[in-house]
């Protein structure tokens, strides 16, 4: 009998095989990854049973075995008409639980009529002004039976008042609503930018939305504490994990600081992640989480598990799809969703194949829902609780996560905490510096991204998208709210915005819990405009400019002679011009995506461009006197969120009235191919989507620009 070979022989043998190269892989997230793990990695380490603290394992015994997760698909568009059609189909067709998606203007707190969404109604999501559009969106959906999630984290008093009202007039009571509300502001600041308010009264809508539904509706949680948005925004899965976890203990802070017993609410906090194309390690994520959570609620004076208990809802990457070679995304999707679902979510959206371009179509919506419905069905996959547990490498990963994330949770918590990180900026920052680095991956052909920047097809085939009819919904939405004003007892009603306005202005007490007085306010037909604007009275409306970070994405280009050309141009026009080309990056319309934006500036800033940031939330008008005042050659509109037919058109309008149509402007972002032709009749002078080359982007600028650029 020979003996048992060792580590050190495989070391050996490995280093043969590939003549000494390193096969560590060096991960973005500064975790290096081995090519082998064996049990000398997992020693001292205990990942408990399933059901049992610190929930490594999962949060229940038996997990899918004895439930399988919600399928839970985010969705709305257009109408509450429109949209409760989708869903009562998608429910037919085997979806479980309710997601709403709201448009832009509701988030932003702006009814349908406001001049300054003119380009969102209707576009990313439902339009919601009165309680009338939320009982239709829920026309024929028991609330007593139907868990809904509901993305809203700025408009969140006025739209969870509609919710309990619209379950009243359905005669749900409010202790039976199921469901969860976002309501997570701290990520918002930090990288979704849908918030209405300034930080501190923003906390206190939480801290007041804790009180009523711990105290009203108990089977309701009260915040998806987010760190979807940060990936998508371009994080680290450990910067994802860490953040996330440190916003979780803030809101914490805040509802005990606020009066409430910890074991009160903290049973009804919940989680959102986003799963990447990372496999073993967003597996790995999701059980570090639960970890990190346990601990972190122990340390707070948590006594009852379920307070410590990290539930948790994840939705495959939006910014992992692409628009080249689109069926490559069920692909991705359906690595992505087994990864959520071996690593133990509660609850799963499956993004649709044309989500890096536009809405989902019935078509596409039906591949995603079905990706999940295939891996609870056909699989067998859920028949066993956590079948990678104890596997070395998914184990050593845990740990390390659980090690690299709670390094970043001590230093949050040694600066006082998330609120206070997130008014210094770093974490904002640090999540900018990896997307900038993740952005020059992807275009030195680093990072593969198949169909992108390797295996590229000559031809690509024009996807069937969802299109809205934005100006049709406006006007539907106006004619309903007209008629919800005219219908109303209006001294009842102005009482009740009376009332609220006078509880925002006040000490955060029971008496004036803002939830339950604009409860009051949506039962007297009040609309989402009027509330937030009563709140906005004495809470103000909060607005940032950004401020790009420098030299990250430069930083790999070092003797790349492409790089050099496109450099030297930028010199060269600025020869001619006596100054350099000055772009100036806009976001136009409710839309606050802007990780695109921000890579943007800050990698024509490195190759010499110089730059300004517009605000967000910019209307065509406010983007033309910035320009002007700016003196900028050129202006990229960057719009993710289907506005650009409108916003850009009237862009480019309002520089010719200006008699300065030598003002180039490009346009960038989610814009489907079909509207190429559109834009550029409009006067558009390069559209660049998703998968663009920015350093191509910045040579086709210098083209315009009248510089002689090589191809
Ligand atoms: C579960 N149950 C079990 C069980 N598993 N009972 C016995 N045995 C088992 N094995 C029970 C649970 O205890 C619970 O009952 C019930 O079944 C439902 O299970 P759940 O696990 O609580 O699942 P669910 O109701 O779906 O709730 C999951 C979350 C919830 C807790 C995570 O917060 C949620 O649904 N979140 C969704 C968030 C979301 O959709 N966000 C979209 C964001 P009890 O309740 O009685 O205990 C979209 C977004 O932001 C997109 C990007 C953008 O817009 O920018």
């Amino acid at each position: 009998m020979t003996d048992k070979p060792t580590l050190s022989d495989w070391s050996a043998l490995a280093a043969k095989e590939v003549k000494g190269r390193d096969l560590t892989w060096h991960t973005p997230e500064g975790i290096n990854v081995k090519p082998l793990y064996t049990a000398e990695d997992v020693a001292g380490w205990e990942p408990g049973l399933p059901g049992f603290a610190p929930f490594t394992r999962g949060v229940r015994a038996s997990m899918y075995a004895g439930r399988p997760w919600t399928i839970r698909q985010y969705a709305g568009f257009s109408t509450a008409e429109e949209s409760n059609a989708f869903y009562r189909r998608n429910l037919a067709a085997g979806q479980k639980g309710l997601s709403v998606a709201f448009d832009l203007a509701t988030h932003r707190g702006y009814d349908s009529d406001h001049p300054r969404v003119v380009g969102d109604v209707g576009k990313a999501g439902v339009a919601i002004d009165t309680i009338d559009d939320m009982k239709i969106l829920f026309d024929g959906i028991p609330l007593d039976q139907m868990s809904v999630s509901m993305t809203m984290n700025g408009a969140v008093i006025p739209i969870l008042a509609f919710f309990i009202v619209a379950g009243e007039e359905q005669g749900v009571d409010r202790k039976l609503l199921d469901g969860t509300i976002q309501n997570d502001i701290l990520k918002e600041f930090m990288v979704r930018n849908t918030y209405i308010y300034p930080p501190e009264p923003s906390m206190r809508i939480i801290s007041d939305i804790f009180g009523y539904t711990s105290r009203e509706m108990p089977k309701f949680n009260s915040i998806s504490i987010s760190g979807y948005h940060m990936q998508e925004a371009g994080a680290t899965q450990v910067q994802e994990l860490a953040f996330t976890i440190a916003d979780g203990a803030e809101y914490v802070r805040y509802g005990v600081a606020s009066g409430l017993d910890i074991d009160k609410f903290a049973g009804r906090l919940s989680f959102f992640f986003a799963i990447g194309m990372n496999f073993f390690m967003e597996v790995a994520k999701l059980r570090a989480a639960r970890v990190l959570w346990y601990r972190v609620m122990t340390k707070l004076g948590a006594r009852d598990e379920r307070s410590k208990m990290l539930r948790t809802h994840c939705q495959t990457s939006g910014v992992s799809l692409t628009e080249q070679d689109p069926y490559n995304n069920v692909i991705r999707t359906t690595i992505e969703a087994m990864a959520a679902m071996l690593g133990g979510t509660q609850s799963l959206h499956t993004n649709a194949l044309d989500e890096a371009i536009a809405l989902p179509t019935d078509f596409s919506a039906r591949i995603a829902r079905n990706t999940q419905i295939v891996i609870q069905e056909e699989t067998g996959m859920t028949k066993v609780v956590d079948p990678l547990g104890g596997s070395y490498y998914v184990e050593a990963l845990t740990k390390q996560l659980v090690d690299a994330a709670q390094e970043i949770i001590d230093r949050v918590e040694a600066e006082g905490g998330m609120a206070k990180a997130v008014a210094a900026g770093w974490p904002k920052a640090m999540i900018e510096e990896a997307a900038a680095a993740r952005q020059a991956r992807v275009d030195r052909g680093e990072d593969v991204i198949v169909g992108v920047n390797k295996y590229r097809l000559a031809n690509e085939d024009l996807l069937e998208t969802l299109e809205v009819d934005n100006t049709k919904v406006r006007e539907a939405q106006i004619a309903r709210i007209e008629r919800v004003k005219a219908g109303r007892d209006e001294a009842k009603c102005q009482a009740a915005l009376d009332a609220l306005r006078k509880g925002a202005a006040g000490p955060a007490t029971i008496e004036n819990n803002l939830l339950a007085l604009a409860v009051e306010c949506a039962r007297a037909r009040a609309t989402l405009g009027e509330i937030s604007a009563a709140m906005e009275e004495s809470f103000d409306r909060y607005g940032t400019v950004p401020t790009p970070v420098k030299g990250v994405y430069a930083a790999p280009y070092k003797d790349d002679s492409r790089w050099d050309q496109v450099v030297n141009g930028v010199k060269a026009v600025e020869r001619r011009l006596g100054r350099k080309p000055k772009l100036l990056v806009a976001k136009m319309g409710q839309d606050g995506h802007d990780r695109g934006a921000n890579v943007i500036a800050s990698a024509f800033g490195d190759m010499g461009f110089d730059i300004v940031s517009g605000p967000l939330f910019q209307t065509p008008e406010e983007t033309v006197v910035l320009a002007l005042e700016s003196g900028v050659d050129v202006v990229g509109a960057s719009s993710l969120a289907a506005g650009h037919k409108t916003l850009i058109p009237e862009l480019i309008q309002r520089l010719r009235d200006k008699g300065r149509s030598d003002v180039k402007v490009i346009a960038g972002g989610v814009i489907p191919p079909q509207d190429y032709e559109f834009l550029r009749n409009a006067g558009v002078q390069g559209i660049y989507g998703p998968g663009s080359n920015v350093v191509e982007c910045a040579a086709d600028v210098l083209r315009l620009l009248g510089h002689n650029m090589p191809p």
